[in-house]
């Protein structure tokens, strides 16, 4: 554990020994890709301890499982937030259950590249389910659906959030809906409002179900559970398991190169000073990066 929460620094850190690791796990022999689901929300609705019901659920399943919490906000957590590292604290003493905050450094994407190599390591590692939790501000549910091959959106009776979301084109992104809270007054309505509003979106293979839970009392998140696995399992029957697996490791390529090329035009630019002087003179950051790409093959 100590092993895989260092890789999982140098990941968030860009370190070039990234490609190590990747070695690694390649060689590793039981590497397997474990499931990931996404669940994304505004803050409060309940996510983590939501997560935290799932955790226990699939714990008796004998299944293990990793939660990474992305924090957007913050490019080094360095740990969970205290409310929820008490809250997981029950799980602490379970080696197969791995929990770590993670943040990212630099552009956005960052996270989403991140988790993704993260999320490999932890396939080395031997996990079967891997959890991510993010706060859905601004890009960052965006990113996770870019990753989970299944995303939960949480909503609950506070109607604010659920316009919110619905405003961030949450709609979109959602394999399956939790209306959170269903212990407080106005859950029905949340629901319904839900429900009308899925029923105008554009006829999909998949129609995304809403799953109405009560995560302090871990009500719900058993048909919470079924509802990710037959959106799993309708994933590899329709053939687009494979075909996301593909377009993201070529997506995850390209975006990876693109770090690359900058870091290296960073360091020429810093290192060499005739170079620096001729695109001030000359207003060309074009010919200037196109230049540089050709002829620097340093890393
Ligand atoms: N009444 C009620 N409160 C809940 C429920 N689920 C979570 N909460 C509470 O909502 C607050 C925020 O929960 P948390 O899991 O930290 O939300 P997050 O910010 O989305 O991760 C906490 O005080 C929880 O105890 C629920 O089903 N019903
Ligand atoms: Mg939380």
């Amino acid at each position: 554990m100590r092993a895989l929460a260092r890789a999982i620094t140098l990941i968030e850190r860009r370190d070039p020994s990234i490609r190590d690791l990747e070695d690694a796990v390649r060689d590793h022999t039981d590497a397997q890709v474990p499931d990931v689901t996404g669940f994304t929300s505004a803050p409060g609705t309940g996510k983590s301890t939501l997560v935290d019901a799932v955790v226990t659920l699939l714990r008796k399943r004998s299944q293990s499982v990793a939660v990474l919490a992305t924090d957007p906000n913050s490019p080094f957590t360095g740990g969970a937030i205290l409310g929820d590292r008490i809250r997981m604290q029950r799980h602490a003493l379970d080696p197969k259950v791995f929990i770590r905050s993670m943040g990212a450094r630099g552009h956005l994407g960052g996270l989403s590249l991140a988790s993704r190599e993260a999320i490999r390591l932890l396939g080395a590692f031997g996990f079967d389910q891997v959890i991510l939790e993010t706060v859905g501000v601004g890009q960052s549910e965006l990113e996770v659906a870019a990753v989970a091959d299944t995303t939960v959106v949480v909503l609950t009776p506070n109607l604010g959030d659920s316009v919110q979301m619905i405003k961030a084109g949450i709609l979109e992104i959602a394999d399956v809906f939790v209306v959170n809270k269903a212990d407080i007054d106005g859950h029905g309505r949340v629901v319904a409002e839900l429900r009308t509003m899925l029923n105008m979106a554009p006829k999909t293979s998949w129609k995304p179900p809403i799953i109405p839970t009560v995560a302090t009392r871990q009500e719900g998140v058993q048909q919470l559970w079924e509802a990710i696995l037959a959106h799993r399992s309708h994933l590899e029957k329709t053939g687009k398991a494979k075909e996301l697996s593909e377009r993201r490791l070529r997506d995850e390529t390209a975006e990876v190169a693109a770090e690359l090329a900058r870091e290296r035009t960073r360091r020429a630019l810093r290192e060499d000073p005739t170079l620096t002087e001729r695109l001030l003179k000359d207003g060309t950051p074009y010919r200037t990066a196109e230049e540089i790409l050709r002829t620097r093959t340093d890393n």
